[in-house]
């Protein structure tokens, strides 16, 4: 790498007014997002992946990822890698309490991993370079876990993840559980952003800002369409399952005229539902969200993403559209009620610290690396616990930008935020977390299932250089 290539990189770090001109690098604003140019796409409904099993107690699909070729708004035919075609992929849908197999092909020119982000499985099925090889080119793996919790979950390599994720490779597995809010109507929405270039294909230029703030694409993506519509009912109770499968950017979601009240979160419904103006999602969380739609038969409500500052003056950008929901030709005379609380979670004991786990970035020969304890991936010696255990981490953020902090196989709940208790009755089961530039989160988990398990930034750009260690449960 150049030396120049250093200097840009310090400049955008500083994001200070430093001399070179603002056509050099954006400062604050990073990579403009377009507004669509294509007419309104029907979004709704996700491809369902087919259960091949007729026993109703486990769901047995086939899974590949290929190459295929996709078109994102007005842009010539983007080449894409695909699960089964398809980008978002597939949604597989399982109750709590079934057998998931999956027949895995890897179809792509390269090797993959298929991780489950945030089920809780056994580890050698976690789909990670620590427990498992990777699968080439033309091999396959038959993966297999016991659904124990309801949720929305999502599904990713965990191998090159910042470029095979951008790709295309992500799709969403949704659990259902016994005691499921009631809505008048529910959908899905994967959030994800794509950098192309004017040709059509996925930019996979790493620039400096890119490797900064994850890369940030210029199209936004509601379920993998640009200027998404997603049906609704005028009147009715909506109910959103929200996951975001973007590399680095953020979504700051808001319905101009409503509230959002969350019901669940990663791991599952939240005992005490809250209410929100805007709803922040970083890369790979999950939010389940109701509101009551105030919108006339055959009208719209637009989801915007309103400015968040994660780092570097992101807090200045223009707020823009992702998607829009479209209320049908009826109306719902008397909408399902928002539930006031819900099933219990047993909340962790609160304890001294075990694991101080410091985020922080630093230059390494010439190329900017993210680091843990002041060590990069590789370097880091790994958490060492004992099965059964609950223990206790902090992950305290020295850097100037947030960092999405992801643990496998295990929820955590948040003990404290910047030392002040968060009171127990907002407990909720978490598997990925925005830790706030210079704030510190303690977090407890309890580790029972044994293995090589691994915690990282889910900004992807970070996770590959170097923001990403190991916890082994023995
Ligand atoms: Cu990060």
């Amino acid at each position: 790498m150049s030396r120049a290539r250093v200097v840009i990189s310090a400049c955008v770090v500083a994001a200070v007014a430093c001399g070179h001109g603002e056509s050099e690098h954006a400062h604050g604003g990073g990579v403009e997002v377009t507004p669509p140019a294509s007419g309104p796409t029907d979004a709704t409904n996700l491809t369902p992946l087919p259960d091949e099993n007729p026993d109703p107690k486990v769901v047995e699909v086939n899974l590949e990822a290929r190459e295929g070729t996709k078109t994102y708004d007005n842009s010539p035919a983007t080449p894409v890698w695909t699960y089964n075609g398809s980008v978002p992929g597939p949604i597989i849908e399982a109750n709590v309490g079934d057998k998931l197999i999956v027949h895995f092909k890897n179809a792509l020119p390269e090797p993959t991993t298929v991780h489950w982000h945030g089920v809780r499985l056994a580890a050698a099925m976690d789909g990670t370079l620590a427990m498992q090889s990777p699968i080439p080119a033309g091999g396959t793996f038959r993966y297999e876990m016991t659904l124990k919790d309801a949720g929305l979950f999502w599904f990713h390599p965990h191998i090159r993840s910042d470029v095979q994720v951008q790709k295309g490779l992500y799709g969403v597995l949704r659990v259902r559980g016994a005691a499921e809010p009631a809505a008048d109507v529910e959908r899905v929405l994967v959030l994800d952003d794509i950098k192309l270039e004017k040709d059509g294909r996925v930019s996979e230029t790493l620039d400096d800002l890119s490797r900064m703030m994850g890369r940030e694409g210029n199209i936004l993506l509601a379920n993998g369409v640009a200027n998404a519509r997603v049906a609704i009912e005028a009147g009715g109770l909506v109910r959103l399952r929200v996951v975001s499968s973007a590399n680095g950017r953020f979504f700051n979601l808001r319905i101009p005229g409503h509230k959002l009240t969350v019901v669940g979160t990663d791991g599952g419904l939240v005992p005490k539902p809250y209410e929100v103006d805007t709803l922040l999602v970083s890369p790979g969380e999950r939010y389940d969200v109701m509101f009551v739609a105030n919108v006339a038969p055959g009208g719209e409500l637009a989801v915007l993403n309103e400015a968040y500052e994660r780092g570097h003056e992101s807090g200045k950008r223009a707020t823009s559209e992702v998607l829009r929901l479209r209320a049908g030709a009826s109306r719902v005379a008397t909408p399902k009620v928002i539930p006031s609380s819900q099933a219990p979670i047993e909340r962790l004991a609160d304890a001294p610290v075990d694991f101080p786990i410091r985020l922080n970035e630093k230059v390494i020969g010439d190329e900017m690396m993210f680091t843990i304890n002041d060590a990069v991936h590789g370097d880091i010696p790994p958490i060492r616990v004992k099965r059964g255990e609950v223990r206790v981490l902090e992950v305290i953020n020295e850097s100037d930008m947030d960092h999405p902090f992801h643990l496998h196989g295990f929820f955590f709940q948040v003990l404290a935020r910047d030392g002040v208790a968060v009171p127990e009755a907002s407990v909720a089961n978490k598997d990925t977390i925005v830790v706030a530039a210079k704030k510190r989160l303690k977090l407890v988990a309890r580790f029972d299932e044994p293995g090589r398990w691994m915690y990282h930034c889910h900004i992807l750009e970070h996770a590959e250089h170097g923001m990403m260690g190991e916890l082994v449960v023995e």
